[in-house]
């Protein structure tokens, strides 16, 4: 038997006391495989109803749903399980299983022309059940093909990317995968050889001197040691 609610400000578990089934199942949640569902109202912890699971075989499968979530907010899930004496290894149990893309870095984050760079993608994984981390890249607007990790440690997956040319325009974002669910990055993007610059302007502003022909302070912006526009 199994009751389940969130508490936060809201309630963000749909139905979590099982009150309202069609064809089988609990509104509000997916079924797994392996797993017989019925209502129950004995014992009940909330509400009027509850559910009963049977695993028909030996993996532990039952109902879920799926919560979304901010990062960095506290939320507080509670179950009520009671469990029925069985034979074998019969047992009743929940799980919160979650994934999250924590960092991508790229180095050099301006490569030069030709020149290979990496992506370290850091996944956030609690319950350590990632499948598989993925980096898709695209050139020029093409089409966006996939490559694995050279190597990753602790939950850290290292990309190398080949060298570009001068110009060329790379867009790339990650993938990351649990048992339950797919998530995606922002797709980040730069062109090769392509420096942010940040020109800083000094202003002086300076009298001719003796030369009479200028009878105001002249402004020069001096954009570089080598460059500068008079104004
Ligand atoms: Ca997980």
């Amino acid at each position: 038997m199994a009751f389940a609610t969130y508490s936060h400000s809201q309630e963000l578990i749909t139905i979590g006391s099982f009150e309202d089934w069609s064809n089988g199942v609990p509104t509000g949640w997916l079924k797994e495989s392996g797993v017989n569902l019925s209502q129950a109202t004995n014992p009940v912890y909330h509400g009027n109803h509850s559910i009963a699971l049977q695993a028909t075989g030996t993996a532990n499968a039952g109902v879920y749903q799926d919560v979304s979530v901010t990062p960095g907010v506290s939320y507080t899930f509670k179950v009520a399980l009671f469990a029925v004496n069985d034979t074998g290894n019969k047992g009743v149990g929940f799980l919160i299983s979650w994934i999250r893309l924590y960092s991508i870095v790229r180095n050099p984050e301006y490569p030069e022309p030709n020149q290979p760079f990496n992506v370290v993608a850091t996944v956030s994984d609690p319950d350590d059940d990632i499948v598989a981390c993925s980096l898709y890249y695209s050139l020029n607007s093409g089409s966006f093909q996939a490559i694995g990790p050279d190597s990753s440690r602790n939950n850290s997956y290292y990309f190398g990317i080949p060298g570009q040319n001068s110009g060329f325009f790379v867009r790339y974002y990650l993938l990351a995968k649990d048992q339950y669910h797919t998530v995606f990055s922002d797709t980040f993007g730069f062109q090769v050889g392509v420096f942010p610059f940040l020109y800083t302007l000094r202003m002086i502003i300076w009298s001719k001197g003796s030369e009479n022909s200028y009878t105001v302070p002249h402004i020069h912006w001096i954009a570089s040691t080598t460059k500068f526009i008079r104004v």
